[in-house]
């Protein structure tokens, strides 16, 4: 597993901002930097990030073109770039401790050292999903208490994707898919396009503290309305 540098993070969330703010021009409209909200936001996947201003804007409804020129912008800026093989390996492979059962599409983990690699929207895969296991789109069942520990890998070639982990089940209003997240850490800093180094990777973990049913989506606006989200199980009392 990886660790993401603070520093590159940093860099990231940064270029992040320039894009909205181009996206912002784009628009005519300056929407990210007159939302109030942006300062006590806390973080790019919460309320201010998508204030009234770019919700006016007509982003909604059109998540490809955020998320692609989010994909160029960020491509080599956050990370740490992987091969095809590697990742490709990563995407199929059953975490240690974990059962997985293929026709339930369920991946449980018995212990509380949780670790599994998430490809986002692989190209040889169904469009805007997540492969976790071989499986797309499965749902994880932890135990209370666990460790989790998340590899992200971005193997779409032209969408920026991220991973973050929010409160509630099912398909979830658009609106609430930008929450933030369910446990502290439990988010990743949107991946950018891979590049000629090899695909984009990060690692995030958080401790799964509280049971309950909860939502792994990705934040870029859009994907989780299309298909990119599934179900967090944490079980216990
Ligand atoms: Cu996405």
């Amino acid at each position: 597993m990886r660790r993401v540098t603070l520093g590159r993070l940093a860099a990231g969330l940064l270029a992040l901002g320039l894009v909205l703010l181009v996206a912002g021009a784009a628009l005519g409209g300056n929407g990210v930097t007159r939302s109030p909200a942006w300062s006590n936001s806390g973080g790019w996947g919460s309320s201010g990030f998508m204030g009234p201003g770019m919700m006016g804007g007509g982003m909604l409804g059109n998540g490809s073109a955020m998320g692609q020129a989010m994909g160029s912008a960020l491509a080599g800026r956050v990370g740490q770039p992987i091969s095809q093989a590697e990742a490709t390996a990563l995407g199929s492979a059953t975490p240690a401790g974990a059962t997985v059962d293929q026709a339930a599409k369920r991946i449980t983990f018995g212990s509380s050292d949780v670790r599994f690699a998430v490809l986002a929207s692989p190209s040889d895969g169904p469009d805007l999903t997540f492969r976790i296991a071989g499986l797309t789109n499965p749902t994880i069942v932890v135990p209370r208490g666990a460790t989790v520990t998340v590899e992200l890998v971005n193997a779409d070639p032209d969408m920026s994707h991220n991973w973050a982990l929010v409160s509630g089940s099912g398909p979830l209003p658009y609106m609430s898919m930008m929450a933030g997240p369910a446990f502290a850490g439990a988010s990743a800093a949107p991946l950018g396009d891979p590049t000629s180094a090899g695909l984009p990777s990060e690692t995030l973990s958080f401790t799964a503290s509280t049971a309950g049913t909860y939502t792994y989506l990705c934040q870029v606006p859009g994907h989780a309305e299309q298909g990119m989200y599934g179900t967090f199980e944490v079980t216990g009392s």
